[in-house]
């Protein structure tokens, strides 16, 4: 336990565990500076920015920047309010892609319209706690971390402040980073595969606080949501499960499009609990439930396993045209909790692969 002061200010001590040999730091410093560069905007889930499949040339150091932003989020239709803290303004936060070899260079912004101190844990990354002992900002600061990419998959970042984990990652701070082979995905047989398109679906479960007549409370600010927040989520149990911060959040006008012929990769990350993805009425063709490109990916799945922790990769090819639903596979997650999303698919309905033999009428008598 730790006062409320202390979870405001966090706790400063994860700062100086680090300390680089420094020949070491000159030798490399003067390899990656010799590097090309490539800096990347990022985009708002559940798209994700442009991207070659397969890389072009040798190792570059590729930057991005991501400001973290505290705010009031609407997570469904009756105006619940979560406190959020986000990485860029977006439950979760944005997905960055790579390809293994390659040099991840961060700058972690934290405002000083912020309350709270932050930082980053990439679980793509290799020491110092996946550089969350590196990225310690306050309100006002900035830091700038790289990291080398030395495994292929997807990979869960999130905040990781020293006593306040779990409030940080629970209300938001959650995100993933892609990293590719350089030669591109291959499939079981290790051949080559692409898709058209790639979505990136978060998925949080909230604990939002409730008064005495079972109303949620909503908040002034985040430092005064912080005690309640913490006995909610001591209870384990969520009052919202949701895709990309809010019920409903890929539905209607911003759910996800593909063409039949399309394949698309959905990447699903939960960063604290586990989930199990399912597409109605479609498959997983290729599934990496665990995320990782060096293992062959699993085939025809109908429902794939995210641990908490981790984001899983599925490819999938459409076959039908229609409103699919993709859900969180358990039922009261995804119909009571907010767990479903929508891909919109365009096309021409293959009759050979389904079709109504007999519309519905009396029960005949044989
Ligand atoms: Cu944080």
């Amino acid at each position: 336990m730790f006062t409320r002061r202390e979870a405001l200010l966090g706790v400063a001590g994860l700062a100086t565990v680090a300390t680089l040999p420094a020949m070491q730091v000159v030798a490399h410093a003067q390899e990656i500076a010799s590097l090309p560069r490539e800096r990347v905007t990022l985009v708002a889930p559940p798209h994700v920015h442009a991207h070659q499949q397969v890389a072009v040339g040798g190792p570059k150091v590729v930057e991005f920047v991501m400001a973290i932003e505290e705010k009031p989020v609407e997570i469904d239709d009756e105006g619940t309010i979560l406190q959020a803290m986000t990485f860029n303004g977006s439950i979760p936060g944005p997905m960055m892609v790579v390809h293994e070899g390659d040099y991840v260079e961060l700058t972690l912004v934290n405002p000083d319209t912020n309350e709270m101190p932050h930082n980053i844990d990439f679980h793509a990354a290799t020491g110092a706690l996946g550089g969350a002992a590196l990225t310690h900002v306050n309100p006002g600061e900035q830091v700038k971390l790289r990291f080398k990419a030395t495994r292929s998959g997807t990979f869960v970042y999130h905040c990781a402040p020293e006593g306040m984990i779990p409030w940080h990652v629970v209300t938001g701070m959650s995100g993933t980073i892609m990293v590719l082979p350089r030669d591109g995905l291959k499939n079981h047989k290790g051949e080559p595969v692409s898709y058209d398109k790639v979505y990136y679906v978060g998925e949080n479960e909230f604990y939002i606080p409730r008064d005495a007549d079972g109303n949620f409370v909503n908040f002034e600010t985040l430092g005064d949501s912080y005690a309640d927040s913490m006995v909610a989520m001591r209870g384990l149990i969520p009052t919202h499960v949701v895709f990309n911060g809010r019920v409903g959040a890929l539905t209607g006008d911003n759910a996800m499009k593909a063409e039949v012929g399309q394949t698309v990769l959905f990447v699903h990350s939960q960063a604290n609990r586990d989930t199990r993805p399912h597409l109605i009425g479609g498959h997983g063709d290729y599934v990496w439930e665990e995320g990782k490109f060096a293992n062959p990916p699993a085939r025809d799945l109908e429902t794939w396993f995210i641990r908490g922790g981790s984001a899983g990769a599925a490819l999938y090819t459409f076959l039908q045209p229609g409103v699919y639903a993709y859900v969180n596979h358990n039922l009261i997650e995804a119909a009571e909790l907010g767990a479903t999303a929508h891909v919109v698919v365009d096309g021409e309905w293959n009759d050979d692969l389904m079709t109504q033999v007999e519309a519905p009428g009396p029960i005949a008598t044989h």
